[in-house]
């Protein structure tokens, strides 16, 4: 355990918060625009961010509003779910409604005084916010794709077992959110949301986690060898089902995995996860249970830059990392199956199920549910989930699928969205349909520059430049984030464009679909109006040089720094002969 004198502010306002308690509920009931800053650190735990909107922010003036994030396994939820989070936005967030690059859900804009309607509304519903932010386990991923298959299926169920197991039992979140302020009754909780109250031992309360939490956030997700769409090496622990005849038999589990950093200090950086374990399918929640608790003691409580699971991982080596899970699990590892990841699907278009129904994986531009102008996005959503209502799953490239549609019903799902001037996933650029933008301003405490509102702008530009070198129909993902923090898990695709400076931006190439591999910084604090200009030059390189089949990133991996930078220079020395086109 950590040194006791030397915890972090964070960790003593969690001992101080009597199991998630704060006094939240007290300072909901006073007139102010925002809460003391240890609620507020415990609110993140029940699934809100008190922030203020940046593009108002004058000198020390703050114009308070709150992030409301839903933590939805899978990303699985119904029409009616999502209808609902849609008329919370319209009547008490900012009007858009966020998709997440964790598969959930966020509402932005909403103010102090309406905190307590939005979240209760979220349980009504049978939906919840508990531990979809904080020092817990986050939102579970597993790949979206309904397919009705025995393996799909049982990752699902999985993912939402994992769910259950890891989140916190404390009832401060009930009496706070689910108790009617008038009558003192309590919502009835829906199963599939309630935490397991099995293992009772030791803590009471909090028999996985303790009074103190994890020393900060942790994330799993559940990916098939086929199919990496959840990114699961940029996970703290990442679970790759291994099948046999049909049939999940196991699964590798990944430790270690995560994007944030902070340039200035060097002991910080992104991490893929690394191979732990085989463990059977009737082993992996022990083992998986284990390593929650390894972490949980031997996280670095003091200082919170160096609190992820990576960080442990890497300062003791993997071997010694098993050997601590073997002594908590009770029992020696098996080897890691020999499973290679080979895919990654966006599953955007139209699919069979394998059920005689169809989905479609509509692409929404950076995740954001919004009507503008001529499109209207989100009133299309409404129509769909009114009138065909579909199954809904999130995905994690901040997309959305609709699921279970009869074979008659394709047509009227396309009507609509035509309708209402949204482009159809096949209309859409490969390299748009490929990037990911974090939220960034205005809400975003964190952000340095913009992310969301720019990248559809920097799209645009390379859209053109790669059609005018004939490479429009490579698949390459472009992920952006307004500082190093990595939402948009931009430290492991083909560009990476990360928020730096005002206005100005690191460049990181040689990633690619897959997620298997970092990329490399290939240039710092590029101003905005430059990054496409400095990619151009590697993209003509790219269609002069690359090898059959290779994608953008695996050829910046395989030249590497140097060799890119060289070439650059040499073309810009002689820019009349080079072929620059
Ligand atoms: Fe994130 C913090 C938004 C996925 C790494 N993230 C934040 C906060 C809460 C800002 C803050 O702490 O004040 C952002 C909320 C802004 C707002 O106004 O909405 C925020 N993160 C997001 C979302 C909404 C990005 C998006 O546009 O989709 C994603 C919500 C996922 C969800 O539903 O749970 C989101 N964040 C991620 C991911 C990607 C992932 O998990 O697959 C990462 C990188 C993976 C990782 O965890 O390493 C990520 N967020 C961070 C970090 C860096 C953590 C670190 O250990 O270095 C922070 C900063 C922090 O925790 O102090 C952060
Ligand atoms: Fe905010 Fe940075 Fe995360 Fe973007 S990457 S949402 S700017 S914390």
């Amino acid at each position: 355990m950590a040194d006791q004198d030397a915890l972090s502010k964070v960790e003593l306002g969690k001992i101080a918060s009597r199991y998630l308690r704060a006094t939240i509920a007290e300072e909901l009931s006073e007139p102010t625009d925002h809460f003391s800053d240890a609620s507020a650190g415990i609110l993140k735990f029940h699934g809100s961010y008190q922030e203020d909107d940046r593009d108002l922010r004058s000198g020390q003036e703050r114009h308070y509003i709150f992030m409301v994030r839903t933590k939805i396994p899978g990303g699985r939820l119904s029409s009616d779910q999502l209808l609902a989070e849609l008329d919370l936005c319209d009547q008490l967030g900012n009007t858009t409604l966020r998709i997440t690059s964790r598969q959930g859900l966020q509402l932005h804009g909403v103010v102090k005084r309406n905190l307590w309607p939005v979240i209760h509304r979220i349980n009504e519903v049978q939906l919840t916010t508990l531990g979809a932010c904080g020092d817990v386990n986050r939102n579970v991923m597993c790949c979206p794709a309904p397919f009705k298959t025995a393996v799909h299926q049982t990752i699902e169920s999985f993912s939402d077992q994992l769910a259950r197991h890891f989140a916190p039992r404390t009832p401060a979140y009930a009496e706070i959110w689910l108790t009617d302020v008038r009558t003192g009754q309590q919502q009835k909780w829906d199963l599939q949301q309630q935490p397991e109250q099995d293992g009772a031992a030791g803590d009471e309360v909090e028999p996985i986690y303790g009074r103190q939490y994890l020393p900060r956030k942790f994330k799993m997700a559940i990916a098939l060898p086929q199919d990496n769409c959840v990114d699961v090496l940029t996970d703290d622990l990442g679970l790759v089902a291994v099948v046999e005849s049909g049939q999940v038999c196991g699964y590798n589990v990944y430790v270690g995995g995560g994007q944030g950093m902070t340039p200035s200090n060097k002991k910080t950086f992104p991490a893929l996860g690394q191979p732990l374990a085989f463990a059977e399918t009737g082993e992996v929640l022990g083992v998986v249970e284990a390593v929650v608790k390894v972490y949980r003691d031997f996280g670095n409580r003091h200082d919170r830059k160096r609190a992820r699971l990576k960080y442990v991982v890497h300062d003791w080596g993997i071997e010694a990392f098993r050997a601590k899970v073997a002594e908590y699990y009770g029992k020696p590892l098996r080897e890691p199956a020999s499973v290679q990841l080979q895919d990654f699907d966006d599953h955007i278009g139209w699919y069979e199920q394998g059920d005689g129904r169809w989905f479609y994986g509509l692409n929404v531009e950076n995740g954001r549910l919004k009507d503008t102008g001529t499109m209207q996005l989100k009133s299309a959503v409404r129509e769909i989930c009114r009138t065909l209502r579909p199954a809904i799953r999130l995905t994690p490239h901040q997309s959305i699928l609709f699921a279970d549609l009869a074979p008659d019903q394709r047509p009227e799902l396309e009507r609509i969205l035509r309708a209402h001037h949204v482009p159809l996933s096949e209309e859409i650029s490969q390299v748009r349909r490929w990037s990911m933008a974090c939220v960034a301003w205005p809400t975003c405490n964190l952000s340095i520059t913009e992310a969301e509102r720019v990248l559809p702008g920097i799209i645009d530009q390379l859209e053109s430049e790669l059609e005018r070198l004939g490479l429009e129909d490579e698949r390459m993902t472009v992920r952006m984030t307004g500082c190093p923090n990595g939402c948009a898990r931009p430290y492991n695709c083909d560009i990476g464009l990360v928020g730096r400076a005002r206005d100005r931006y690191s460049i990181y190439v040689g990633g690619r679909v897959l997620g298997d591999r970092l990329n490399f910084l290939y240039k710092d604090l590029v101003p905005l109006d430059e990054i496409v200009p400095t990619l151009v030059p590697l993209l003509v390189y790219f269609r002069q040089a690359r090898q059959p089949g290779e994608s953008f990133g695996e050829f910046c991996h395989r030249l590497g720094l140097d060799a890119l930078r060289q070439w650059v220079e040499s073309t810009e020395a002689a820019p009349a002969t080079a072929d620059r086109s």
